[in-house]
């Protein structure tokens, strides 16, 4: 299908990549081979930190070293390692053949280091002299890593993934003055908007549940041992969220417990929110994402957005690629699941983007030469360079309309029926897989999907009678959406509560010669959840109507992807996804934690495609 022009003509791709490159957005070709990985020297030291406390911390100098180094320097919940051998990894390779002194350390109360575990320690009170947080941790270690480990050229680097990136990002914000650059990548910027723990409100209990028993039962990694494999039938028959406290918990995790505790968006979690702390651009700053990030997708892009307006100095740099978790940092990244890059998009930004920005700030090396951003474009399977991220100047919003018949057309639905409407109904009992059946656990040492569920197939929800789904003709031409893409949802609910699940999918051609076996293949380029009773605040949950028409804006976050022609595109709706999600009772109730098995109840979902109320996605399209 060919999308109408509006004010500008749509281009040809091969057309379009060439204006794009002299507008701004520049395609590159891909990675090299690096240097071999020099031999380490280990120490270990009890660090001191100001309030007393010890962190161990492991330090690892390259053998021979002609020159004095940079520090390179990560700080980690997980356990630093006990010996040189992840240097010479997927993760670390690369800025190991370069050249610099690593340094891990333990937090606080994690492994062999003394103090507290607080988990996502929010950052101090200023008007205490004497507090402590992960930014207070992270000065006294640089200062005492100067001081104390010789070989050093007075530069420090922080970098980690995930918590180890939100530990980075924690450390720019008073950075010891000898910091001069950092990567926070992957890392969660508000654990109740959209990361880990909760996407707008909607509590994600398999990944809550199994990532504060893991971190919290011993000082170490304990996985909670499921009787089951597949986990969600765990769920199901685990009812209402309090018997996680009553049959397994006993009160004794105390992320779980805050979690029952704060229901809603409020001191709590916005104490712990990064966004409010980013009030400067205190050093260079590469922030890494990957498109696919099933655990901090949200996190990178509000970081960057937010050290955006502050950048005066222009050093604050973003990169997202076709990646999962992490996964710029493992393997070569020429694929994710069943999808294929032509690329080895992991080794190019090891190689091409991170090493050069550590080389160029830390050593003064020449190499650095990203303006602003620099992003793989998926569909394309092309690396992109841009001047402004989103690149705005580039692209036009345009409405992709729900219509009848589970049609998706980019022309609204015309004056007429103006109570059309697609329904269906979702039962908490029955609710829909996230990803097909079984759902091993999340960290099972088995093997589980977990890190590859957001490009599975979509087929398996498609067509099912409680997920809804409408469907562009075969392109005639590509469709590339760069930027932020936002549902407005306009939908109903016979209950007084509901999740709203918007995905956007890419469909390839039923034959496809190039993988027959992927004909047909529905991959998922971007989706949220929507907890209803928050429509109007996060702060202050309210009842839904029953019956009453609401618009629902569902922001789905940025994706640079190409819509190949002779692919479709697809949106599906459902109001469940478990259990990523754990189950709204559909029946509002003050605190869904403490919610009975009566509460939970089916509800009949109406999501309306009229002129007067038009659900569509809007997408950034590239124009230029
Ligand atoms: N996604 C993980 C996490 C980070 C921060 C808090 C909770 C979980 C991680 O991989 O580190």
């Amino acid at each position: 299908m060919r999308i109408p022009p509006r004010k500008n003509t749509v281009l040809p791709a091969i057309l379009l990549l060439i204006l794009a490159i002299a507008a701004g957005g520049r395609a590159v070709s891909s990675g090299q081979a690096s240097a071999p990985v020099p031999e380490f020297t280990m120490s270990e030291a009890m660090v001191p930190m100001r309030d007393g406390a010890k962190l161990h911390t492991v330090v690892f100098a390259p053998k021979t070293a002609g020159a004095p180094l940079p520090f390179l320097f990560v700080r980690t919940p997980y356990g630093a390692p006990g010996s040189a051998r992840p240097l010479t990894g997927d993760a670390y390779r690369e800025l190991a053949a370069e050249g610099y002194i690593f340094v891990f350390q333990d937090i606080r109360g994690r492994y062999k280091s003394e103090g507290q575990f607080v988990m996502m320690r929010p950052p101090r009170d200023r008007r205490d002299a004497k507090a402590v947080d992960e930014s207070t941790d992270a000065y006294d270690t640089v200062a005492w890593l100067l001081a104390n480990v010789p070989g050093h050229n007075g530069r420090v680097g922080l970098k980690g993934i995930s918590y180890d990136g939100w530990l980075t990002a924690m450390a720019m914000i008073d950075p010891h003055p000898a910091v001069r650059a950092v990567s926070p990548q992957a890392p969660p910027a508000d654990m109740y908007l959209g990361d880990d723990f909760h996407h707008n409100g909607a509590f994600r209990l398999s990944y809550g549940f199994e990532y504060a028993t893991r971190m919290e039962t011993t000082k170490e990694q304990t996985n909670f041992r499921f009787d089951r494999y597949d986990t969600y039938e765990w769920y199901l028959r685990l009812g209402p969220l309090a018997a996680a406290n009553e049959v397994h918990l006993l009160g004794r995790i105390p992320t779980w417990n805050d979690f029952v505790a704060h229901p809603n968006y409020d001191a709590f979690w916005q104490r712990q929110a990064m966004a409010p702390y980013l009030t400067r651009v205190t050093v260079p700053t590469l922030t890494v994402g990957g498109w696919w990030d099933q655990e901090d997708l949200y996190g990178p892009q509000k970081l960057y957005e937010t050290l955006e307006p502050l950048d005066a100095r222009e050093v604050s740099f973003f990169v997202a690629g076709p990646w999962n978790h992490g996964g710029w940092a493992r393997s070569d990244g020429s694929s994710l699941g069943r999808i294929k890059f032509g690329a080895n998009a992991s080794r190019y930004y090891r190689e091409r983007i991170e090493a050069p920005f550590f080389a160029y700030f830390l050593k003064d090396k020449a190499g650095w030469d990203v303006p602003e951003a620099i992003t793989f474009q998926t569909g394309a399977n092309a690396w992109q360079v841009y001047d402004e991220w989103p690149p705005r100047r580039l692209t036009e919003d345009r409405g992709l309309y729900f219509r009848e018949d589970g049609r998706l057309a980019f022309e609204a639905p015309a004056a007429g029926d103006e109570g059309a409407f697609d329904s269906y109904v979702s039962d908490p009992a029955r609710p829909v897989p996230y990803r097909p059946r079984p759902i091993e656990a999340t960290y099972d040492s088995r093997g589980s999907g977990w890190g590859t569920w957001l490009v599975g197939d979509q087929r398996f929800a498609h067509l099912r009678p409680d997920v809804l789904s409408w469907e562009t003709e075969p392109l005639a031409e590509d469709v590339t959406v760069t930027g932020r893409i936002v549902a407005r949802l306009f939908a109903s609910t016979s209950g007084t509560d509901g999740d709203w699940i918007v995905k956007l999918i890419d469909v390839y051609p039923e034959d496809y010669p190039a993988d027959p076996s992927m004909g047909g293949y529905q991959l998922m380029i971007a989706s949220e959840v929507f907890r209803g009773r928050f429509r109007s605040s996060f702060e202050k949950p309210e009842a839904l109507v029953p019956g009453k028409v609401t618009e629902f804006p569902i922001d789905l976050h940025a994706a640079d992807h190409r819509f190949l022609k002779g692919h479709k595109i697809m949106v599906q709706v459902q109001s469940t996804w478990f259990p990523l999600i754990d189950r709204n009772p559909q029946t509002f109730v003050e605190n869904i934690f403490l919610a009975k098995a009566s509460d939970y109840r089916a509800a009949t979902q109406r999501v309306y495609r009229s002129r007067a109320h038009p659900s569509r996605l809007i997408l950034p399209i590239r124009v230029r």
